[in-house]
């Protein structure tokens, strides 16, 4: 894997995932209680070994740069680098990266310096264990000038997906970016034959979706980046206009892979490591994701009860507080007598002391995280939030969208989410 380059795409604007990504680049969203979205690629590239990392992202927030920084270090003996490049402004552009086709084309310079055989695209939102050394096998078997990793998916699923089709040959033959209608999908059926005929179980899954993840030729990646009219992204424009010209080959992948890159999706997925058989592994001793260390103390559980729920390091969970489908982030303090289901609760950067808790009495301010006597169900609450004691936050009116006063919280797609820092007064009602 020495000859590849690999480059996170680490998102756009990130109003998918706002207020997650209100003060923060969405490669520094925090994921699993202890992680950041960003873990999830850079871990498989290392467990590929692949060492050569670029991190591509809008704006460069301090925490995401510490982050990389003390996590992802190389000895002096094993060549290899993660480095975050954000948009800025050169003298060839003044933009922000206006899609995924042009964040790569404004980083061509850090491309050639490196002058890798292959370069690896990965989307810096998703949740799955690859061992892109497969990927690489395919691709250089068959003789591809691009290779797309591609799941079959159920037509129900499609909405969402660029679609692949393919001849015998596992050559593709036709890419469509999210088809709306039925017409539009339709010569992407593929048969259960094809499918099974390469070792996977069709069940079902009769269209082969993008996965986002790209292995490119370095030399049709500059090819394509610079022909114009340009193109500025790799599913809308890229792929349909080149799938003709090019050798493209699908590499086949049948395991757990998720996006994480809306409020919904993020929180289902979220909520899905919680259960008592979680979809995705983080004990699998094959495929460690990787983190920062933190010198924590174990959680402290005086009392509770707790379903289907992961709780991080440096917890303190009070009793009589019920826990159900929850996921409990490093740091968090939760109080007495609460109710919690559905939610993540991402935790605190700090603990409070109680000379603070005491002068957060004497100012009418909340204590950090959850005090006593709180109910909260389908919610994520982002770092450092305050919940006044006796709060209820259960979308009493069932709404989709809403923002509460002053930015305390937002409701989207049904959930209610706490920005980072908000307060919820003692007793009041969402
Ligand atoms: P989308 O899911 O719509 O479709 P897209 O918006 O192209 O994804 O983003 C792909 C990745 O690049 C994400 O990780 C995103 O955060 C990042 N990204 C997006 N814009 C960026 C920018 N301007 N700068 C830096 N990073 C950026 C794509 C394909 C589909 C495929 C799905 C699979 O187009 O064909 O099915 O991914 O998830
Ligand atoms: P977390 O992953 O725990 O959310 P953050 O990067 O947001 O970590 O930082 C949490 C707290 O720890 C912040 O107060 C930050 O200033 C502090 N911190 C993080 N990394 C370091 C470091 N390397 N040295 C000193 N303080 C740090």
């Amino acid at each position: 894997m020495r000859s590849v380059l690999a480059l996170i795409l680490g998102g756009g604007r990130g109003t998918r995932l706002f207020p997650l990504t209100k003060a923060r680049s969405k490669p520094a969203v925090p994921v699993a209680g202890k992680y950041r979205l960003i873990d999830i690629p850079i871990s498989n590239c290392i467990n590929s070994e692949l060492h050569s990392i670029y991190v591509l992202t809008q704006f460069l927030s301090v925490s995401l740069h510490r982050h990389i920084a003390n996590t992802y270090k190389f000895d002096m003996f094993s060549k290899g680098f993660v480095e975050v490049l954000a948009a800025q402004q050169t003298n060839e552009s003044a933009d922000w990266y206006q899609g995924t086709a042009d964040a790569v084309r404004q980083n061509i310079s850090y491309i050639e310096r490196e002058d890798p055989d292959e370069v690896l695209i990965l989307s810096g939102d998703q949740l799955y264990r690859m061992d892109f050394r497969h990927l690489f096998e395919t691709h250089r078997s068959t003789r591809a000038d691009i290779t797309i990793a591609a799941i079959p998916v159920p037509e129900k699923d499609t909405a969402g997906f660029g679609l692949l089709s393919m001849d015998a040959q596992s050559r593709v033959t036709g890419f469509v970016e999210k088809p709306k209608t039925p017409e539009e999908r339709q010569p992407y059926y593929t048969s259960a034959d094809w499918i099974e005929r390469r070792g996977i179980e069709c069940r079902g899954r009769h269209y082969l979706a993008n996965m986002g993840i790209y292995m490119f030729k370095t030399s049709v990646l500059l090819e394509l980046l610079t022909a114009k009219p340009l193109a500025t992204d790799f599913g809308k424009e890229v792929f349909p206009r080149n799938y003709k010209t090019k050798n493209i080959s699908a590499h086949l992948f049948d395991g757990y892979w998720e996006d994480l890159g809306t409020i919904k999706s993020y929180h289902e997925a979220s909520l899905a490591l919680a259960s008592s058989t979680p979809p995705f592994d983080f004990f699998s001793a094959d495929g460690v994701i990787y983190t920062r260390m933190r010198n924590l103390p174990a959680s402290r559980i005086n009392g509770a009860t707790l379903e289907q729920s992961v709780v991080a390091d440096g917890c303190v969970i009070g009793a009589d507080t019920r826990i159900e489908r929850s996921l409990i982030g490093v740091r968090s303090r939760i109080g007495t007598g609460c109710t919690i289901r559905d939610t993540i609760i991402i935790g605190s950067d700090k603990f409070e002391t109680d000379a603070q808790r005491a002068a957060n009495r004497k100012v009418g301010r909340p204590d950090l995280n959850i005090g006593d006597n709180v109910v909260i169900e389908s919610a994520i609450l982002d770092k450092d939030c305050r919940i006044g004691r006796g709060a209820r936050l259960c979308n009493r009116d069932n709404k989709l969208e809403a923002d509460g006063p002053n930015g305390s919280y937002h409701i989207r797609d049904g959930i209610i989410c706490v920005p980072r820092g908000a307060v919820i007064p003692e007793g009041a009602v969402v």
